[in-house]
C-alpha cells in the first residue's frame, strides 16, 4: 500500500468489526485464502452518500436524505457525490443528464452542502467508483441480486429489456461507499436492502481473499420523512422519475406549482383525525401530515393536536404555507448559482480531486489483493 493510501484512510478512521468467515451467510461459498492482515482493515467516521441526476430532486430526496446530509459536516468526514454513473442504468437524454447533473449539483449546496466543510463531487469524475464495481460485480452472486425489490420495480414487467446496468447496479453503489472505506451512509428507508447488500459483498470479499481490508456499513435513515410518499398514491413512494409531474414536489417548483400541487393531492373524504392512530389505513393523509411534521419539525401526534378535525382543505393551505416558505430561499439559491456554471464546475473538479486522492489508494490496494498487477 502506498504512502499517501495509509495517509488518506488511516487518521480518520475507528476500528472496524472483526470480519471472519464464521460469520458469513451460508450463501458465501467461495474458497477461503489464508488471512492475511490489511493496514486499510480500520473503521472511519466517514459518511459517503450519493444522488441520481436522474430528474429535478424531490421534496422525499430532500427530507429522506440531502437534509440529513448537512449537519454530517460538522461532526464526519462527509463524501457526497452526484452519481451520474447510477443515473444511466435507465435511459437519459445525454443533454439532460448534463444539464441535470449540474442542477442536482446547485440543489445539494443549495439545500446547505459546503464544498469547502465537504468533499462534493460528479461520480464519474472519479474512476476508482467503475474500478471497484467491476471488482464486486465478479463478487456478488447473482442470486442475491435477484431479491433487490429496486431492481423489479424499476424493470417492470419487461426485466428482459432493463439494462444489465440496472440489474448491478447495487454493486456499483457498494462500490462508491467501499472505495472511501465510508461506514455511515445516510439515505432514505428505501435503500435499505441495498447497503445490506454491500455489507455481504464486502464480507464476502475478506473472505474469499482472506483478508478485513472492506469495513461494515451502517445505514442511517433518520427522521420521520425517511420515505416521502406520491401525492397521488400514497403507498408509492415519492419518485423523481415518477411520470406524473403532480405526484411531487420538485425543489424547482415555484409557489403556484406547490400550492397547485398540494392542492390536488390525493386525499380522502374524512377530516383529519385528532391522533396518530386515527392515520391507520390511510396513507394519503398520513403522508400529508408526516410532510408538515418534517418541514416544522414537529412530530405526526404534534400536527394532529393542531389540525384534527380539520377538513383537507384548510390543512393544505397549511402545508403549502409551510413548504413555499421552507422551499423558495432553497430554489432561489439554486437558481443564483446556476447562472455561474463556470464556479459550479470548478468546486466539482477540486470536491473530485480530493475525493480521488482516497479512492485511488483504497482501489488500488483492492486491486492488488485480487491479483492484479500494478501499473507502476
Ligand atoms: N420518496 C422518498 N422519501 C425519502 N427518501 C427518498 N429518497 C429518494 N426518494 C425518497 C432518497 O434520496 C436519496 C437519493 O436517491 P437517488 O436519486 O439515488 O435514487 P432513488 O432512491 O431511486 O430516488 P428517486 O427520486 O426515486 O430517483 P429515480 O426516480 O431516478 O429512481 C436516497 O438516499 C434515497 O433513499
Amino acid at each position: 500500500m502506498s504512502a499517501s493510501a495509509r495517509r488518506s484512510s488511516g487518521p480518520g478512521l475507528i476500528q472496524s468489526r472483526p470480519l471472519d468467515g464464521t460469520a458469513l451467510p451460508a450463501r458465501h461459498s467461495a474458497p477461503r485464502s489464508p488471512k492475511r492482515s490489511s493496514p486499510m482493515a480500520q473503521t472511519n467516521t466517514r459518511v459517503f452518500s450519493g444522488i441520481q441526476p436522474s430528474g429535478v430532486p424531490t421534496l422525499g430526496n430532500y427530507l429522506g436524505a440531502i437534509r440529513n446530509w448537512v449537519p454530517l459536516q460538522d461532526t464526519h468526514e462527509a463524501i457526497y457525490c452526484v452519481v451520474d454513473l447510477h443515473a444511466i442504468t435507465v435511459w437519459q437524454d445525454p443533454k439532460e443528464l448534463a444539464r441535470q447533473t449540474r442542477e442536482m449539483a446547485a440543489a445539494l449546496i443549495a439545500c446547505g452542502l459546503d464544498p469547502a466543510r465537504c468533499t462534493l463531487f460528479i461520480q464519474s469524475h472519479v474512476h476508482a467508483h467503475a474500478r471497484l464495481a467491476w471488482i464486486f460485480n465478479c463478487v456478488a452472486r447473482l442470486g442475491w441480486l435477484n431479491r433487490m425489490t429496486q431492481f423489479k420495480d424499476k424493470a417492470g414487467k419487461d426485466r428482459e429489456a432493463a439494462s444489465s446496468g440496472l440489474y448491478v447496479y447495487p454493486n456499483l453503489m457498494a462500490a462508491d461507499i467501499l472505495t472511501y472505506h465510508a461506514t455511515k451512509v445516510p439515505v432514505g428507508d428505501d435503500q435499505k436492502q441495498h447497503l445490506e447488500l454491500a455489507n455481504d459483498i464486502a464480507q464476502k470479499f475478506n473472505h474469499d481473499y482472506g483478508v478485513t481490508f472492506f469495513p461494515l456499513i451502517e445505514p442511517l435513515i433518520q427522521g420521520i420523512a425517511a420515505r416521502v410518499m406520491s401525492l397521488r398514491d400514497g403507498t408509492k413512494k415519492m419518485s423523481k422519475s415518477d411520470p406524473s409531474d403532480q405526484s411531487r414536489i420538485n425543489l424547482t417548483d415555484d409557489q403556484d406549482a406547490i400550492a397547485l400541487k398540494i392542492r390536488r393531492a390525493k386525499t380522502d373524504p374524512e377530516p383529519l383525525p385528532e391522533s396518530e392512530a386515527g392515520l391507520e389505513g390511510r396513507p394519503e393523509a398520513r403522508n400529508l401530515v408526516g410532510i408538515l411534521a418534517a418541514i416544522t419539525g414537529e412530530t405526526h401526534a404534534g400536527v394532529l393536536r393542531h389540525h384534527g378535525g380539520k377538513g383537507f382543505g384548510a390543512f393544505k393551505e397549511v402545508l403549502a404555507e409551510a413548504l413555499v416558505a421552507h422551499l423558495g430561499p432553497i430554489r432561489a439559491e439554486m437558481n443564483r448559482l446556476l447562472q455561474d456554471p463556470a464556479a459550479l464546475d470548478a468546486a466539482l473538479r477540486q470536491g473530485a480531486e480530493r475525493a480521488d486522492a482516497i479512492a485511488t489508494p483504497i482501489c488500488d490496494e483492492a486491486e492488488r489483493l485480487v491479483g492484479f498487477l500494478p501499473r507502476k
